[in-house]
């Protein structure tokens, strides 16, 4: 009997979906055709769905749905009510092998405050439905192993919503006689739920064409509102840079007449790969050089690559199920590294993606949530799009990389797309192409997938002089993480080099040694002077390394070493060093560091962008991961005051940096953008040198800038200190960009980010502007995202911050799970700080987890943070 209480009430206990509980699906759904009546407050969506039965059993179909009420069920054109709604899905038992599902059903795209499903960003109507968003539209078997072609038909008022967008190509379009309008959409490849996408809106359009290698002219569309169709150029360049680019280095060809992206401002990711429609969030499409900074232009090519690369490596070849996703995403950030590599330094590029694994993916490998690229279970998805998914992820396949050489790699690749085309596969397809196209054995490596922390390298160095050898001994141990103990020693692709401590010449060539068992020694001949070595060089492997280096050899390294990576590394080590001691023992000798950093910024053949990264000190919370007890006050104390020692004894080379002579006209090329880099990092170091006239420069560079990168540049240094300046620069800002969401945003996070004691307060006041609201992803995240991340002003003493940001995240989670659940993790940290700090963290957790009615997404990241 049709149960019409469909509207499933979250259960008690939430639902623990494992990777062993995999099972395919009884049914396919070769075809889907829907129909979809546009409206903000009252969609009908009508779905056809031709199912066959898979195999031999006798299975109901089951179709997954979020609890709308089925208007209508027909089979075979006959409409009945002997269906049941059990556990949220709609089941249905069919006795043929083939049958035609028609339903109906209305959801309100207005109310959608989720953002998942069909949802509505300031006057345009957009869906997501990676992961599970598409049972939010219609009722289907909402898994990915489930590949159908789909028909869409939509109709909507054409003055509010004049362009209709869906996935594949155009088919028709016509008027209505009640001034609405239809489009047909149809894509003949088959794909996953999670890749369905439709647009209806009042959108603009920077047109362009792509010619593949074969020939294939592809209409290029960035849809976007009128108002930003002239910050759209530099997102349409780096589409035909990205289509060209794997063209030549994967071979993959686009396959479709369009590709088309729509921009939308309320986004919980950063963008989607839907099938020829790409739904972007806003932050990742416009640019200008007044309203963005080279970071969000370097970040815009990055995502535009990333979701085209998605386009092979995501759809051509999907994921079997959702404990599979590393395979589509560490392997597609792997290729958008690449890209973006390719496009300036890609030792530049290396050191920020390893910063970025620092900051985000070690922390992450080390707390509560830390889980395995593959993971074994989850209760909400959506709390896996993780570091250790995307760049853990990616890591393994440049590891993979590394060992298999670039032929063989490329071959690898090539094998697998071949293989796996239109299908739904698994890491473990991706690693057995490594191993057969690439000649190797990788049945050790794959416990990269399943054990979760990132392994501790230790290392010394033996040199027996008279021999003329030296050995290098090293031992390897993966750490305990939640659930897993005792654990295995990993495969370690490890590039090595000796120098020559007296000579600084390499002795012998670079080795690639990879460490299997839990201890190596290796040996090196012809060593015929003191050596150092270079570990770990370009960080082919994600790992932490313990080496008995001195400061003295780490400095030499940083003059020396031929890897550009290794050299920034041997620097970082040598600061971190530094403020480790300081932070522990309340001082310590600031000289080795200073006469690095002097030698740096005095090397002529290095480019400015990598004299910006290596002259930068490390994060408070890496410095924070080094401790056993973290001490925010204490390492915000011991790294201000290195700035201080910094900023005074290099004075002359800061200023020299940032001297307002070297401007010129805004370029964006690899030259310039280091210029600026340099620049920027050179005047907070003045500033850290407490000299007087600091604030005026850094206005006079704020009033001066043409472009963000400078003015924002200055805005952060101002921001923080005290000055009549900051408070100047800050309104200047705000007026300046009124109305432009993106440009507020930074307001808000440079704001959340100043390092002052007050920063606190200010973030309450922030959270009650008339311009802040929890709405809107982006502005949430600049807000609060950026409070949780600043070590000294989330920890002060207290701990209040703790109790604004749960109450912020049970705010939120009532319009919007899935970005409060992203927001959570500053507070899972709390076995890192001292008992006090601990148990008010604790406490706040223990606070949500008894909250009645959260979300199945803030309660994982809360109950497992506190186990
Ligand atoms: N596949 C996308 C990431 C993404 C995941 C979930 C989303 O739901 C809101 C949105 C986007 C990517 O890797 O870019
Ligand atoms: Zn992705």
């Amino acid at each position: 009997m049709a149960d019409t209480r469909a509207t499933a009430a979250a259960p008690a206990t939430p639902v623990v979906t494992r990777r062993s509980d995999y099972a395919p699906p009884a049914w396919q759904v070769p075809q889907v055709a829907l129909d979809v009546a546009l409206d903000p407050l009252a969609t009908r969506v009508r779905a056809r769905l031709e199912v066959v039965r898979s195999g031999a059993h006798d299975e109901p179909l089951r179709l997954d749905g979020a609890g709308q009420v089925p208007l209508a069920v027909r089979v075979d054109g006959i409409a009945v009510d002997d269906w049941r709604i059990v556990g949220g899905q709609l089941v249905l038992a069919l006795p043929g092998e083939a049958h035609v599902i028609e339903t109906e059903v209305e959801i309100a795209p207005d109310r959608n405050t989720q953002l998942m499903g069909l949802y509505a960003s300031g006057g345009i109507l957009c869906t997501q439905c990676e992961a599970e968003g598409f049972r939010r539209i219609t009722w289907f078997p909402d898994r990915p192993d489930v590949l159908s072609t789909y028909r869409v038909r939509m109709t909507a008022d054409k003055a509010r919503f004049p362009v209709l967008l869906a996935n594949g190509d155009p088919v028709a379009a016509g008027d209505n006689a009640d001034g609405t309008h239809w489009a047909e959409w149809h894509d003949p490849y088959p794909k996953p739920s999670y890749l369905f996408a439709l647009v209806a809106g009042n959108l603009a359009v920077n047109r362009g064409t792509f010619t593949t290698r074969s020939g294939r002219v592809v209409d290029l569309g960035i849809w976007v509102r009128a108002a930003d169709l002239a910050r759209t150029g530099h997102a349409l360049h780096a589409l035909q840079l990205a289509m060209a680019w794997d063209e030549r280095v994967y071979g993959r060809e686009y396959d479709l007449d369009v590709f088309n992206i729509v921009a939308v401002d309320d986004f919980n990711f950063g963008a989607m790969e839907n099938k020829g429609l790409n739904i972007f969030n806003s932050r990742y499409i416009l640019a200008d050089p007044d309203t963005a900074t080279d970071w969000d232009y370097d970040a815009i090519a990055a995502v535009v690559a990333h979701e085209y690369f998605h386009n092979w490596s995501g759809n051509r070849i999907t994921c079997r199920d959702w404990f599979q996703l590393s395979l589509k995403e560490g392997f597609t950030v792997y290729r958008d590294q690449g890209f973006s590599a390719d496009q300036g330094s890609a030792a530049v590029k290396r050191i920020e993606d390893v910063r970025g694994l620092r900051a985000a993916q070690f922390p992450e490998d080390a707390g509560p949530l830390a889980h395995p690229v593959r993971p074994e279970s989850y209760i909400e998805i959506g709390n896996f799009y993780t570091a250790t998914i995307y760049n853990k992820g990616a890591e393994l396949i440049r590891m993979m990389a590394t060992i298999l050489g670039p032929e063989r790699f490329r071959a690898a690749t090539d094998l697998y797309f071949d293989r796996f085309d239109g299908t739904a596969a698994t890491c473990e397809d991706f690693v057995a192409c490594m191993e057969e196209a690439g000649g190797v054995d990788l049945t050790r490596f794959r416990l990269w997938y399943s054990q979760a922390g990132t392994p501790r390298v230790s290392a010394t160095l033996d040199h027996q002089p008279g021999s003329g050898r030296a050995t290098l001994h090293l031992a390897q141990k993966v750490p305990d993480t939640p659930g897993q103990t005792h654990k295995q020693p990993q495969v370690l692709p490890l590039r090595l080099r000796l120098f020559g401590a007296e000579t600084g010449r390499p002795l012998g060539d670079e080795r690639l040694v990879i460490l299997s068992d839990t201890a190596a020694s290796i040996t090196f001949e012809t060593v015929t002077e003191r050596p150092v070595v270079s570990l770990n060089r370009g960080f082919s492997a994600p790992v932490v390394i313990d080496s008995d280096r001195s400061a003295a050899d780490l400095a030499f390294l940083a003059r020396h070493d031929d890897d550009p990576f290794a050299r920034y590394e041997a620097m970082q080590q040598l600061m971190l060093d530094t403020l480790v001691a300081a932070t522990v023992e309340g001082e310590a000798d600031h000289a080795a560091v200073i006469a690095a950093v002097a030698d740096t910024l005095d090397d002529p053949t290095l480019d400015r962008a990598f004299v910006a990264e290596a002259v930068l000190l490390p994060a408070e919370s890496f410095i924070g991961d080094q401790l056993s007890t973290v001490d925010p006050e204490a390492i915000f104390q011991a790294r201000e005051a290195l700035r201080r020692d910094l900023g005074r004894a290099l004075d002359a080379r800061w200023r020299a940096a940032c001297d307002p002579a070297l401007r010129r006209p805004f370029a964006y090329t690899p030259e310039d953008k280091g210029i600026r880099r340099l620049r920027n990092v050179a005047l907070g170091y003045v500033a850290a040198s407490g000299a007087a006239d600091a604030p005026a420069l850094a206005y006079a560079q704020f009033e001066a800038a043409d472009n963000m990168t400078d003015r924002h540049g200055a805005l952060t240094t101002l921001v923080g200190g005290r000055s009549a300046q900051r408070d100047a620069a800050l309104d200047v800002f705000y007026h300046r960009y009124a109305g432009n969401a993106l440009v507020l945003d930074k307001w808000f996070q440079t704001q959340a980010l100043s390092p002052l004691e007050d920063t606190p307060a200010l973030v309450a006041e922030l959270a009650q502007h008339p311009d802040f609201t929890l709405a809107n992803p982006n502005r949430a995240r600049a807000l609060i995202g950026a409070f949780g991340a600043n070590q000294r002003a989330f920890h002060a003493d207290g701990g209040d911050g703790y109790r604004w940001l749960a109450d912020q995240l049970l705010a939120l989670d009532a319009l919007n799970p899935q970005t409060a659940a992203k927001l959570l993790p500053p507070l899972g940290r709390w076995r890192r700080f001292d008992p006090v700090r601990a148990d008010r963290m604790r406490a706040e957790l223990a606070r949500i987890v008894a909250t009645p009615d959260i979300s199945k997404d803030l309660f994982e990241q809360a109950s497992k943070s506190l186990e």
